[in-house]
């Protein structure tokens, strides 16, 4: 993986403490809080390696007889005991019959952690061995490889993918992390929690500071702009809900396979996007005769098949398209800064379109005369379909009309008696007009949809329904949008696998 990213303004980097003390540092499981810390500028964590301890006596010595000696170590282990030693205990056990303990500790550094375990040593044999967590492991690219460095510029790749996890992502792969919402967390309110929204990376994650950040504003503009997050700040605010969408989404599902991250269909997720109306800026800044496209940039980068050097993350729209999607700065997400992950300080969201269009960590905005031609337009994001043996091909913009099925989640068991079939819909295009619902290959029947329609946030639906038979249910549920798009039973094939927007099939158990 790249240790630093290509062609970036250093200024806008993070230079946090730990910058004095070294350029290259090696972060070990500090757990970020991202929003409240990110927010008020980012306080560095120390790294705080990871070990396990394996304490052995011999059975005529076992300390838990002695009463005295036993409460001795019980309160030596307690975790405020611990802590005055500077040593965290993530969990301790013992196995019973062999007089061994085992725990889990944090220490600042290995002497701090020898001092905490004078007492044990006195009681028997002490073993420290030094350890990883399971995602630094799968971030670094296995057991024998050594821990990664981590440039200040970078997320911690491992830490990134343990929020993900204990989150309850689906990881796809943990370095760049790419993890998708598991289905039955689809059934849940009007927007998904932060942590449970899909994050789709292309290159590791850059670690902005927010007090150097600067959008610059630039290209076939009157009058150049760099911004600081207080001046977007200061700018008209919008709040938008905005569904996102992988292109990818259900590629998995593709028949024969197609190449790319494998998603199932949880590359999806909607959130309350606050920010400054893209076309503010660019009304500040003043499009020159001539200008028709925008070009974004985003902070990350790496090298892709077929470039010799490294490129940065960049998509194009044109004025027209910004202007008619009604493109937002983003800098919040559900109430809270963004995230790292989702694009911290500052991401575009743009209403409708693919996810792919909304280019996260945007440091630069580039007014154009031409279409932007970069990796990720011109390369990639491309539906290239086989029709009658001839190539024809389409760029991917706006995305489909689709409805997934979120409870029954695949492979539940139900009651007989009622039960409700609910899921959410959502269209590119416009917003929602019907979902239907079939059970058993029956009658598609109207489902009833819940909550306000929404330009291009999704809609939740529900089916209430009887049960009298035991035995499998296969669920289908097919959206149909204002424009009066609906869903095909096969979504055309791709060498991409993008759009993906089959009817959706669950099977549950009635028992
Ligand atoms: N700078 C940058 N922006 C990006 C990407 C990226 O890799 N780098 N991925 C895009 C893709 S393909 C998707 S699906 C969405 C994912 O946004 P999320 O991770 O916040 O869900 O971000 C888009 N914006
Ligand atoms: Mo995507």
């Amino acid at each position: 993986m790249a240790a630093g990213l290509p062609g970036l303004d250093a200024t806008q980097l993070h230079h946090g403490r730990s910058a004095a003390f070294s350029d290259i540092r090696r972060k070990r499981r500090c757990r970020m809080i991202y929003c409240g810390e990110y927010a008020s500028g980012f306080t560095e964590r120390f790294p705080m390696p990871l070990f396990i301890v394996r304490h052995q006596h011999s059975p005529e010595a076992c300390p838990a007889r002695d009463p005295a000696m036993a409460v001795m170590l019980l309160n030596h282990l307690s975790r405020p005991s611990a802590a005055r030693h500077g040593v965290v205990i993530k969990g301790e056990a013992v196995v019973r019959g062999s007089h061994s303990l085992f725990f889990i500790a944090e220490a600042a550094d290995e002497v701090s952690l020898e001092a905490f375990l004078t007492p044990f040593r006195q009681a028997g044999a002490v073993e420290v061995m030094a350890a990883s967590t399971c995602a630094e492991v799968v971030a670094s690219g296995g057991c024998d490889q050594p821990p990664a460095e981590i440039s200040a510029a970078l997320l911690d790749p491992a830490d990134a993918c343990q929020d993900a996890i204990e989150a309850g992502l689906l990881i796809h792969r943990a370095n760049p992390l790419n993890g998708e919402t598991s289905v039955p967390d689809l059934a849940g309110g009007a927007v998904m929690p932060n942590g449970r929204f899909y994050l789709r990376n292309h290159f590791d994650i850059p670690n902005l500071d927010g007090d150097r950040y600067r959008l610059s504003v630039g290209g076939l503009v009157e009058r150049p702009l760099s911004l600081s997050m207080r001046d977007l700040h200061n700018l008209r605010a919008e709040s938008l809900l905005v569904t996102l969408e992988c292109a990818g989404n259900g590629r998995r599902l593709f028949e024969p396979e197609v190449p790319g991250e494998p998603w199932g269909v949880g590359a999806v997720s909607t959130a309350e996007w606050t920010g400054v109306p893209l076309i503010e800026v660019i009304e500040r800044a003043g499009l020159r005769p001539g200008a028709t496209h925008l070009m974004f940039r985003g902070a990350d980068g790496g090298l892709v098949d077929g470039h010799d050097a490294p490129i940065r993350f960049e998509r194009g729209l044109s004025f027209d398209q910004v202007r008619e999607a009604g493109a937002l700065l983003a800098y919040e997400m559900n109430g809270e800064p963004l995230s790292p992950p989702h694009g911290y300080p500052l991401r575009l969201i743009v209403p409708g379109w693919y996810a792919v269009a909304s280019v996260k960590w945007l440091t630069e905005i580039i007014a154009t005369d031409t279409p932007c031609e970069a990796h990720y337009q011109a390369e990639k994001y491309w539906y290239q379909w086989v029709r009658n043996g001839h190539d024809a091909r389409e760029p991917v913009t706006i995305m489909n009309v689709r409805a997934l099925i979120a409870s029954p989640d695949q492979g539940e068991s139900l009651p007989r008696g009622e039960t409700a079939i609910r899921g959410v819909a959502w269209s590119g295009t416009g917003s929602i007009s019907r979902v239907d619902v079939s059970l058993n290959d029956g009658r598609w029947r109207a489902a009833r949809l819940v909550g306000e329609r929404r330009r291009s946030a999704w809609q939740w639906w529900e089916l209430i329904t009887r049960l009298d038979e035991t035995g499998p249910l296969v669920v289908r549920a097919r959206a149909t949008d204002t424009a009066g798009r609906t869903q095909p039973d096969h979504a055309e094939w791709n060498r991409l696998g993008y759009g993906n927007n089959s009817i959706h099939c669950v099977t549950a158990q009635v028992v």
